[in-house]
């Protein structure tokens, strides 16, 4: 499919008459590729154009200003083998250099045009402390929130709803931890207000927003004439969860407004269901992908071995996940596996197992644990963290080596332990980082040793034949485990 195909579009309210009602920190690829195209949607849609976004960066000023020369405007391509959609968007107002300007993020954050301060910071962003916390020079996202807050609070100026926009279990929950923490060492009254009066719902965000490449940007350029150095491309798919869980004024989504965005009281299993269906098959595709020498996830599908490991690995999560109203899992499964067979994507593998000692525990381990209160097989997720153990050393089956994008194991001395290649190391280091009761599950070590060893003698591509191959009940229909047949009475 060529541009001409694609339909080409553009938001056209006035954004001269847009105000700012949306300050986001982390004003990356995620969120111009996600939320800022929802309430592009949502300002056209409704000609509500309160909710203009004010983007916050703690890094990078040279982004910012790329941007700025387009008036922050920019085109995302969704495209995947059915459709194919250009469109420009125009909801982002401006993007702050906070450490050039901490007064004004702070000044903003307390204003009462400011209704919603959303984030994508990643978990470290939620971990940061603040040391010393010095009145007036915040340095953390959760130190800029505090100090707007208790101006808030001074000026009698009502509360904001905070928003995570990450992809972390319980995002609202682990903000509010971070927010109150900070409150509580600067001031507990104040602690106690935010508490009392701000709402920070759960959220669950998905799609699929790669790093652009130089190619896309040029097959634009000569396909439309759109010269636009700052495009994204991404997938037709696009989700928003979000608990009901608001301070104050919420833009109101409805399905025919903004499609992709529901709002709920409860989120259910929702952030469980993204995480480890679609996250978890990323993380295990990035680093067994990456270990058989291919480069992109598409690619990847294409070899019949990975995608049948691929799906799985994505039986055993959905398997483990608890029913949710209105949602049919294998459909969900199905789209979740469309959507990495996109070859318009161009994801690259190593981007997804990055940071991986933090994707470890939501994205196996749990799933591990669940599947096995329920006797459900888990050799998939076995096999994952024995690729683990073999990825981080660096270098693929036929000793090329790539970054792992993984300080914390970097840092930890895993990287080196790795590769010294010794299996009982690996063992006693999983202790750490999947926790006690899965590294002494006798089943767990005795198939880790197994996987880990055939990694080891036969790379990755042979090893997961012979986990296939050697074990029906992997493959085997919809509950894996033969069931224990009644004794038969002739
Ligand atoms: C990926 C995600 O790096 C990762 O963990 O799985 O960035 C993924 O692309 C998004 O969550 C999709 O919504």
């Amino acid at each position: 499919m060529d541009a001409q195909t694609c339909n080409v579009s553009s938001s056209s309210y006035a954004k001269s008459q847009v105000r700012a009602g949306i300050a986001h920190f982390g004003p990356g690829n995620f969120h111009r590729g996600h939320f800022a195209v929802i309430m592009d949607r949502y300002m056209d849609k409704t000609g509500d154009l309160n909710w203009g976004v004010v983007g916050i960066t703690l890094r990078d000023p040279e982004k910012a200003e790329r941007l700025r020369k387009q008036d922050f405007n920019y085109h995302v391509v969704e495209r995947d083998l059915q459709e194919c959609s250009i469109r420009k968007v125009r909801s982002i107002l401006d993007i702050i250099h906070a450490p050039s300007d901490k007064k004004g993020v702070v000044e903003l954050l307390a204003s009462p045009d400011i209704k919603l301060i959303t984030m994508t910071i990643t978990q470290e962003g939620y971990r940061n402390p603040e040391g010393g916390f010095v009145p007036g020079d915040p340095t953390t996202v959760a130190g800029y929130i505090v100090q707007a807050l208790k101006l808030r609070r001074e000026r009698g100026v009502p509360p904001p709803t905070l928003m995570s926009c990450d992809n972390i279990p319980n995002n609202g929950t682990e903000l509010k931890a971070a927010v109150l923490h900070m409150a509580q060492a600067y001031d507990p009254e104040l602690a106690e207000w935010i508490g009392e009066n701000v709402r920070f719902p759960d959220t669950m965000v998905d799609r699929i927003v790669p790093v652009p490449k130089r190619e896309q940007i040029e097959w634009l350029h000569n396909q439309t004439g759109i010269d636009d150095p700052n495009a994204l491309f991404t997938e037709p798919f696009r989700q928003l969860v979000i608990q009901k869980r608001f301070s104050g004024e919420f833009p109101e989504f409805t399905p025919a407004i903004t499609p992709g965005v529901t709002v709920l009281e409860g989120m259910g299993e929702y952030e469980l269901m993204k995480i480890r269906m679609l996250n978890g098959t990323h993380f295990a595709i990035g680093m067994i992908g990456t270990l058989a020498g291919y480069k992109y996830v598409d690619e990847a599908m294409r070899d019949p071995v990975l995608r049948t490991f691929v799906e799985t690995f994505m039986t055993g999560a959905r398997k483990s996940l608890k029913p949710i109203f209105g949602v049919n899992l294998e459909d969900t499964q199905k789209r979740y596996l469309a959507r990495l067979d996109n070859p318009y994507m161009e994801d690259s593998l190593v981007r997804l197992p990055r940071n991986g000692m933090d994707k470890l525990r939501p994205r196996v381990t749990d799933t591990l644990r669940d599947l096995k209160a329920r006797d459900l097989n888990i050799d998939a997720q076995i096999f994952t963290a024995a690729a683990w153990a073999h990825y981080i050393k660096g270098y693929d089956s036929r000793h090329q080596a790539f970054d792992i994008l993984d300080p914390k194991t970097v840092n930890a001395g895993y990287q080196d332990l790795a590769r010294k290649e010794n299996v009982g190391a690996h063992l006693a280091v999983l202790r750490d980082v999947f926790g006690q009761d899965i590294a002494q599950m006798p089943e767990f070590v005795s198939k880790f040793k197994t996987y880990y060893t055939l990694i080891q003698r036969n790379g990755i591509r042979s090893a997961i034949e012979t986990l296939l191959g050697d074990n029906v009940r992997l493959l085997a229909g919809p509950d894996d485990k033969p069931k224990p047949q009644n004794p038969t009475v002739t």
